[in-house]
């Protein structure tokens, strides 16, 4: 095996750090919970990385989801090159948000109305808006574990008691916005009807990953999304599909198609730009017309529907096919098997958990359905692994809380090369304690 070394990124990251907090423009890159220095990134083409010093590496983090269909697909390139040649922002209607929104709610039916923002963070943190307003409520409930973008009401745990109330996870997050958040456990239905119970009349919303990505992928158990369906309807509250990572990513329908389970509102990101700054939530058009200028509920955006966004998520929306999610789950269910097997050949207790283009290998010997399960995995264990995948030209997710995404650029052969280098790597994790 070839020692790399990255001499360019150590320059680059010890510049970056003089101008950017943490030499990054979002934690997890930092390479903190693995150790040692972030790369960065010169280009990227397919399911290829190339690193500022010249490796390329097979890439499991494909900025984090959106790329379902690999790194600058020729057909996504022409159509932003276009679009931009027309303008790259006006401030006003196009007809692109239109037909995007229209596509939208082709694949997912129950999104009736959709409003196009720039992130999943602004989509989240405005239909929680958009709840509290329809309720008339203030207090909402998240999942331990599952992640919603970084506004204050999700930057949250639970309090010292199963039913209190929350405490920040942040600074800067005041003590009575966490107030409002109450936290339940995933794949535990009692959790929150327990939580129901004791504030009965005043949850707005419960908010969750159908299919968890943020504690690492965790599947829902089975019954666990209609029976949160079946607690908002008997305590008057709205069911928030968080489907920034599921949308278009488990089924072109989300997981609401895959589980059956009908969402009052929708959060959605990733994908839907295909690569370019998008977010969007929406629902039931009842609930979204209480939104600005139809409605009271303000919530506004300098670029939001940018043509640009727009041109790059409708070429990503139309490029999704039948044939695209049979293959990607070949290659997932391939690639978690090799995962396993080189796992059980070291000797490395592991626990693969995986849906479709989505997985994530715990470290741990107990099945991981909830984020306490997922806190049992052998951190040092994932970060050995990860740098002994990196050396062999792997390019994993630092943290072994995040999932890992196949593409329509993976191969067959990808996967081999990658379960080849895991074999080795999964000996170096079995090393360390
Ligand atoms: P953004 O604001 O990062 O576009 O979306 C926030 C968000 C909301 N909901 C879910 C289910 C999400 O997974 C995310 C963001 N996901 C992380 C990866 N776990 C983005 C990577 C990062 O934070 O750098």
């Amino acid at each position: 095996m070839k020692i790399l070394s990255w001499p360019t990124s150590a320059r680059l990251f010890a510049r970056a750090q003089k101008v950017l907090p943490g030499g990054v423009d979002s934690p997890v890159r930092a390479f903190k919970a693995v150790g040692g220095d972030p790369l960065f990134v010169k280009a990227a083409r397919g399911a290829r990385l190339e690193d500022v010093d010249g490796h390329t590496y097979i890439d499991y983090v494909m900025s984090w989801g959106p790329l379902i269909h690999g790194h600058a697909p020729r057909g996504l390139v022409k159509v932003i090159g276009d679009t931009a040649r027309l303008g790259t922002s006006y401030g006003a209607p196009t007809e692109s948000e239109v037909t995007l929104g229209e596509k939208v709610r082709s694949l997912m039916p129950s999104i009736e109305r959709v409003r196009f923002v720039n992130s999943g963070t602004e989509a989240a943190m405005s239909a929680v808006r958009l709840a509290r307003a329809a309720t008339g409520r203030d207090r909402i409930i998240k999942f331990e574990g599952c992640y919603h973008g970084h506004a204050d009401q999700f930057l949250v745990k639970a309090g010292s008691g199963a039913t209190t109330l929350g405490v920040p996870t942040s600074p800067g997050v005041p003590r009575k916005t966490a107030q409002h958040t109450l936290i339940a456990t995933y794949n535990d239905l009692s959790s929150c009807e327990r939580l129901c119970d004791s504030h009965r009349h005043q949850i707005a919303a419960l908010v969750v990953e159908p299919l968890a990505g943020n504690m690492g992928v965790v599947l829902p158990s089975d019954g666990f999304l209609a029976g949160l369906r079946d607690l908002c309807d008997r305590y008057g509250m709205l069911l928030i599909f968080d489907e920034v990572i599921s949308g278009f990513r488990v089924a072109a329908g989300g997981a609401q198609h895959v589980w059956k389970v009908k969402p009052d509102l929708t959060c959605l990101g990733k994908i839907i730009g295909g690569g370019l700054p998008v977010g969007a939530y929406g629902g039931r058009a009842d609930l979204m017309e209480y939104i600005s200028p139809a409605g009271p509920v303000y919530q506004a955006g300098t670029l939001s529907g940018n043509p640009l966004a727009m041109a790059a998520g409708l070429w990503s929306l139309n490029a999704l096919s039948k044939d695209l999610y049979k293959r990607l789950s070949r290659l997932g269910a391939m690639l978690a098997l090799g995962l396993t097997e080189a796992a059980r050949d070291a000797g490395v207790p592991l626990q693969v958990n995986a849906y479709g283009s989505l997985l994530t290998p715990f470290f741990t010997s107990s099945p991981v359905r909830d984020y306490r399960s997922a806190l049992q995995s052998n951190c040092m264990q994932y970060a050995a692994f990860f740098r002994g995948m990196l050396t062999r030209g792997v390019y994993l997710p630092p943290s072994q809380f995040e999932a890992w995404f196949l593409s329509a650029a993976h191969t067959e052969a990808d996967v081999r090369k990658t379960v080849r280098a895991a074999k080795a790597a999964m000996k170096e994790a079995g090393a360390v304690a």
